[in-house]
């Protein structure tokens, strides 16, 4: 498992030179708030997050709670929202390191290869993962939707930045594609 810091040893030494990665290093510090603030957007707002994305998914596939469906008895509906509940917890550890691998060593490895055995639908985990990156890019800007929160809309108020974490949201995103690419 990589962070941000690690990696940047990792790829000198694999060329035998020194450090020289130092730019994005400073701006991986100079943006830690920003960082801390979004890890805190996703983490405080997970059970939430995860009860609505896998809500959604079954909303648009109700055989998935029929019998014969994977979300069916409840058993298997408990293992999902743990699973979603998994995935997104694995999200906030890659963003928190700036770093991917310990999303890829330790959640997504191995992972499609189980749901084939389970007989887990893809298409479906993939549409829980697909709301939860929506929901976390909201979270992270500070603009949940009314349309889709209703009365569960809340806002974290951190101290606005201009661009609203724009770079972490495209971050965040992108371990949320790795999750959908590993599954797919
Ligand atoms: C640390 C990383 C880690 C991950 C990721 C993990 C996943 C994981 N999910 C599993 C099962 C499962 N996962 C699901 C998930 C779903 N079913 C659906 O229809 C939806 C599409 C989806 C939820 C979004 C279900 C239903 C099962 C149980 C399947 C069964 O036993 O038939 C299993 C089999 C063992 C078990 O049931 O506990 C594993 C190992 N375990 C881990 O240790």
């Amino acid at each position: 498992m990589l962070d941000a810091f690690a990696r940047a040893v990792v790829t000198a030494d694999a060329s035998t030179s020194p450090v020289s990665d130092i730019s994005s290093l400073k701006e991986f510090v100079a943006s830690g708030n920003r960082r801390l603030d979004a890890v805190n957007a996703i983490t405080s707002n997970a059970s939430c997050m995860v009860s609505d994305a896998v809500a959604g998914m079954i909303c648009e596939n109700q055989g998935l709670i029929q019998a014969g469906g994977n979300c069916y008895p409840n058993r298997r509906m408990a293992a999902c929202l743990r699973d979603a509940e998994i995935i997104l917890r694995y999200v906030t550890y890659a963003l928190l390191a700036g770093d991917a691998s310990v999303l890829e060593d330790r959640c997504l490895n191995g992972l499609k290869e189980t749901y084939i055995a389970l007989g887990v639908p893809s298409t479906s985990s993939v549409r829980a993962v697909q709301i939860m990156k929506a929901q976390a890019a909201a979270h992270i800007k500070d603009n949940p939707s009314e349309q889709f929160a209703g009365a569960r809309l809340r806002k974290m108020n951190p101290p606005l930045v201009e661009d609203r974490c724009a770079s972490l949201v495209a971050e965040a995103s992108s371990y949320f594609d790795r999750v959908i690419a590993a599954l797919s």
